[in-house]
């Protein structure tokens, strides 16, 4: 299983935390969603396209960048 790590920036609290978990476990592929606040970033596990992962976040509102992603 992949595993893919992004930097997320924009989340200001839990409920920011949530709504990001939420965005991401919903992208095709995804088996987890791992996101903290402090620093912004998740920890994605499954097969889900990394474009694909940036982009949910960006549509619930906030910034990712993709740090690594290990297959
Ligand atoms: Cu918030």
């Amino acid at each position: 299983m992949a595993e893919i790590k992004l930097k997320i920036t924009g989340m200001t609290c839990n409920h920011c935390v949530a709504h990001t978990k939420k965005s991401l476990e919903a992208v095709p592929g995804v088996e987890s969603a791992e996101v903290t606040l402090e620093p912004g970033a998740a920890v994605v596990r499954g097969e889900a396209d990394p474009k694909a992962l940036v982009a949910a976040v960006k549509e619930a509102g906030y910034q990712a960048e993709v740090v690594s992603a290990i297959a």
